[in-house]
C-alpha cells in the first residue's frame, strides 16, 4: 500500500520542511507532492531537498493546486494537508490504520471540537459555523467542521468526484462528495497556530465560499 501526500504552497518556507519530514517519517512508502503557486522565497528548493516531487502551477487557486496535485498521485491513500505547519503530520499513520480497519473511504480531521481561543478565532468559529450549518441544511449532512483542510482517503474516490471548485471552496466541495460517493468520518484533531502570513481573506473566502455553497446544490441537482 502507498501514501500520496499532496500540499498545495505559496511561501511557505518556514514550515514545509517539518511538514514533508513528518510525512515522510510515517513508516510507510509516501509521494510527497508539493504543489507550489509563484512561491518567491525558497519552498520549492527546500521542498526538493526533503525529497518532495514539486509541480509548478501558476494559475492561483487552493483548488487548482489541489486538483493538480491530485491528478499525480500514484499511491492508493491520499494525504492532504497545508504547508503551513497548521495540522499535525504524527496523526496521519492511525488515520491511515483507520481507513483500513473500518472500511472507511474519507477521513475529513476536525479543528472545531479541540479549538481553543488561540488556534482558531472567534470569528473564523462564527464564519466556520455559518458555512458549516449551510451545507449541512442543503445537503442534509451532519458535519464539524466543513472547512477543515487536512483530509485523509482512498484515492479512487477522488477520481468518481464532479464539479470540485478551483478556490478556497475545494475544501468544502471534497467533503460533500466523499459523503455523497463513499463512508465519510470526521476524526478531531489538535490545530496549531499559524506563525505565517495566511493566503486565506477571513471576509472575501467567508463569503465566497457561502456562494460557493449554493452553486454545488445546484450543480449537485
Ligand atoms: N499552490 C497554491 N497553494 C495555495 C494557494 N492558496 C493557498 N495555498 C496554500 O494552501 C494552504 C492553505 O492556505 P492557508 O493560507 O493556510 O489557508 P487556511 O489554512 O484556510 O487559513 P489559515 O487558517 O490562515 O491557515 C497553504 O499551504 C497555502 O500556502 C494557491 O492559490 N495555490
Ligand atoms: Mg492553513
Amino acid at each position: 500500500m502507498k501514501v500520496s501526500a499532496v500540499i498545495p504552497t505559496i511561501n511557505e518556507e518556514k514550515t514545509i520542511g517539518e511538514v514533508i519530514e513528518g510525512l515522510k517519517s510515517l513508516g510507510h512508502e509516501v509521494e510527497v507532492i508539493v504543489v507550489d503557486t509563484n512561491s518567491r522565497d525558497r519552498t520549492r528548493e527546500i521542498a526538493e531537498e526533503k525529497g518532495a516531487k514539486v509541480i509548478s502551477e501558476p494559475k492561483r487557486g487552493y483548488g487548482v493546486a489541489y486538483k493538480t496535485g491530485l491528478d499525480n498521485i500514484t499511491g492508493d491513500i491520499a494525504v492532504c494537508l497545508d504547508g503551513d505547519g497548521t495540522y499535525p503530520t504524527d496523526v496521519v499513520g492511525p488515520l491511515i490504520q483507520i481507513l483500513q480497519m473500518d472500511e472507511v473511504d474519507f477521513i475529513s480531521c476536525d479543528r472545531i471540537t479541540l479549538r481553543t481561543a488561540k488556534n482558531y478565532t472567534t470569528l473564523h468559529f462564527v464564519g466556520n459555523s455559518i458555512l458549516t450549518k449551510s451545507i449541512g441544511m442543503l445537503f442534509k449532512v451532519s458535519l464539524k467542521d466543513s472547512q477543515s483542510g487536512m483530509w485523509v482517503f482512498r484515492a479512487d474516490l477522488y477520481r468518481q468526484m464532479r464539479n470540485l471548485s478551483d478556490g478556497m471552496s475545494f475544501s468544502q466541495d471534497i467533503k460533500i462528495e466523499a459523503i455523497k460517493l463513499g463512508k465519510f468520518i470526521e476524526i478531531p484533531i489538535k490545530y496549531g497556530v499559524r506563525i505565517t502570513k495566511p493566503k486565506l481573506n477571513t471576509w472575501r473566502d467567508g463569503f465566497t465560499n457561502l456562494f460557493y455553497v449554493f452553486i454545488k446544490r445546484v450543480n449537485n441537482s
